[in-house]
């Protein structure tokens, strides 16, 4: 396992951790993320996604989200544009406004906040399955994979995956229990990639990457003040708009993670104390 460190970043990965814009490049240029997150009571966390990729850099942001959510988000965020995908709540049906809405954007972020819903794992598996676009997994949808067991993961996908488990949910993956997750972080995750080939991104203090050829990146950015509602949701937003960019799976897991860690220092230091720090400080701090 390699410890994430900007050297290894910019040598083993060959990420551009100077982040340059081609000087003439225009918003097209820097790829178009489509997030489906979010529902009546955890609109936020679409929201924070979405945000999030927009300062990671993506040219541009779709959100995806139920009718009747619009008119309250409209003003929230100004920069991001709004299509209604379900009716009420998410339903098994919407899965296809998100393919048709993901077909011509760049990467598809799915999960945060989206709550659970009848035929949630057909959902899921249609996009999985039909979605040709970088994907990144979080939250619900990584629940919703974990009761799909009869989906084949490791070959239903026709482009790079990065699922992003907090280790309650890698424990519902995997069938291990939390403790037994916690216990060898390092091989629960690389045991997954071995055997579904996607990328693996083990949230908590010191989140582990493991990329689909076995090799495994831990990270050393980030607080304990990173430990607060909605701080996940930040982080998938900005691996979708590093995959929107043109990273792979894997760098953008590992780059997103490393930054992500790296706002969650510099927003300590500007609240003065990690205690004070909010989702929404990770996303201004970026
Ligand atoms: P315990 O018991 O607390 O120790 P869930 P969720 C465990 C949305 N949000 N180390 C934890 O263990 C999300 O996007 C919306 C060890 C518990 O068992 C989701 O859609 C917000 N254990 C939805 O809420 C802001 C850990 O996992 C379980 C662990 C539910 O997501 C908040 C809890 O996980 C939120 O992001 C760790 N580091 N981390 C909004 N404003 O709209 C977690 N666990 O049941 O999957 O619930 O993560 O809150
Ligand atoms: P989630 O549980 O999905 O909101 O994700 C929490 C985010 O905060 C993940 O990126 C975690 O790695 C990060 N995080 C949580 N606790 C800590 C901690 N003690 N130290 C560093 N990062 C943390
Ligand atoms: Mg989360």
């Amino acid at each position: 396992a390699y410890l994430l460190t900007e050297a290894v970043l910019r040598g083993r990965l060959r990420v551009d951790t100077a982040r340059r814009r081609s000087p003439d490049g225009h918003k097209g240029t820097y790829g178009h993320v489509l997030v489906a997150a979010g529902s009546p009571r955890m609109s936020g966390a679409g929201l924070l996604c979405s945000r999030a990729a927009l300062r990671a850099g993506s040219g541009l942001v779709t959100w995806a989200l139920p009718a009747p959510l619009l008119p309250h988000m409209a003003g929230a965020a100004p920069e991001i544009m709004l299509a209604p995908a379900a009716d009420g709540d998410w339903d098994e049906a919407s899965a296809e406004t998100v393919l048709q809405l993901a077909a011509s954007r760049s990467v598809l972020a799915i999960g945060p906040g989206l709550g659970r819903f009848e035929g949630d794992g057909r959902w899921l598996r249609r996009i999985w399955e039909q979605s040709e676009r970088p994907l990144v997994v979080d939250a619900d949808a990584l629940n919703m994979l974990a009761d799909c067991k009869d989906l084949p993961v490791w070959q239903g996908r026709k482009a790079d995956t990065v699922l992003t488990p907090h280790p309650g949910e890698m424990a519902r993956l995997t069938g291990l229990s939390v403790k037994e997750v916690q216990r060898d972080r390092i091989g629960a995750a690389s045991l997954y990639t071995a055997t579904h080939r996607v990328t693996l991104v083990l949230k908590g203090a010191r989140t582990v990457i493991a990329g689909p050829d076995g090799t495994v990146y831990v990270n050393a950015t980030g607080n304990a003040g990173m430990a607060t509602a909605g701080s996940g949701d930040v982080l998938t937003g900005i691996i979708a708009g590093l995959l929107a960019q043109g990273l792979d799976g894997v760098q953008a897991a590992a780059y997103g993670v490393y930054l992500h860690g790296l706002a969650g220092e510099a927003a300590a230091e500007r609240r003065g104390h990690p205690s004070s720090l909010i989702a929404g400080d990770l996303i201004e701090a970026l």
